[in-house]
């Protein structure tokens, strides 16, 4: 796993992105055999690390310069083409990874990649909660015949944990409205969201402390993230998706998280440099909460074993 990517996320001094030295390790899986829709994501992590370039390394919000503790970004792994195979190897990618003593994040792909990863997550990690945002509830049983197809990643997640949020959802068919309702699951749809009926610490309360966070970017308004897998209109702006995180990460260790379903499309400049922007604001806010719960004194300096525990 020491290998490096050729474009290393931020394209900082050497030192900052050194595999051994780094604190967080960025994995790039461009997998896009889950998909049901558009095609593109399967090049979206090359899009992100080619755009974040351009990202300023100081953070406004936060004062600081978060690139200082250390961001690896690994080379592109030889993905299986399968979902069911595929599952297994980002599993055992991201197992190598918190084995390290990296702070792991992939960077995909498609959603199918989640539960694999939150698997791994689960062997360091209990208990563990899941947070999605989404635009769709992803909780059909199989989709066109495939368990592990994007469409299903909630129903393997709570194969595997009780305990899930699900936050910015506006798409679903009437069996997962049932499943919801009949096993009153923790889903925040927009449209509750926009009526400020949603009690976000409330909602992260009912969580265990340590959360694996799993982004679809098509939870965003289409005018930030103009291409997705599946878009949906009427999504979270920047500054309301901002607000959750930081509340997420000011209540909870989040010991992981994805970004995933970015969909390429050549002349969009817009939404991968918005996703680099926001995996290097979620790096900045883990560091933040490191430094809130006396994990680290404060901002580091160089790069430095991130505390995951
Ligand atoms: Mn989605």
């Amino acid at each position: 796993m020491v290998n490096k990517n050729n474009i290393q996320f931020l394209q900082p001094d050497e030192i900052y992105c050194d595999p051994l030295k780094a604190g967080f390790c960025i994995l790039p899986y461009p997998f896009e055999g889950g998909i049901s829709f558009h095609s593109g994501t399967a090049k979206a992590p090359q899009a992100v690390l080619q755009a974040s370039s351009q990202v300023e390394l100081y953070d406004e919000m936060l004062d600081a310069e978060p690139f200082r503790a250390g961001i690896c970004t690994l080379e592109t792994p030889n993905i299986p083409a399968k979902t069911k195979e595929m599952a297994d190897h980002i599993y055992k990618s991201c197992k190598t990874i918190i084995e390290k003593g990296k702070y792991p994040i992939v960077l995909g792909g498609d959603h199918s990649i989640s539960p694999g990863f939150f698997k791994a997550l689960c062997r360091f990690h209990n208990p563990i909660g899941v947070i999605q945002l989404d635009a769709h509830a992803d909780l059909r049983d199989q989709y066109e015949d495939d368990p592990h197809s994007h469409a299903s990643v909630m129903a393997r997640i709570r194969e595997q944990t009780e305990h899930t949020l699900q936050l910015g959802i506006r798409s679903m068919c009437i069996e997962e409205a049932d499943l919801i309702k009949r096993e009153n699951l923790a889903v925040e749809t927009m449209h509750e969201l926009r009526k400020n009926d949603l009690n976000i610490n409330a909602a992260l309360e009912r969580l265990p402390d340590k959360v694996f966070l799993t982004i679809d970017v098509d939870v965003f308004d289409t005018g930030l993230i103009q291409h997705t897998g599946t878009p949906e209109p009427g999504g979270l702006t920047w500054y309301e998706a901002l607000g959750l995180l930081r509340e997420i990460f000011a209540k909870k260790n989040v010991v992981g998280f994805d970004l995933v379903e970015l969909a390429c499309h050549p002349d969009d400049w817009v939404s991968p440099f918005a996703v680099a922007r926001l995996l290097y604001k979620i790096i900045g806010l883990k560091i933040n909460s490191l430094i809130n719960r006396k994990q680290l004194i404060a901002w580091p300096k160089k790069p430095l074993k991130v505390p995951v525990n």
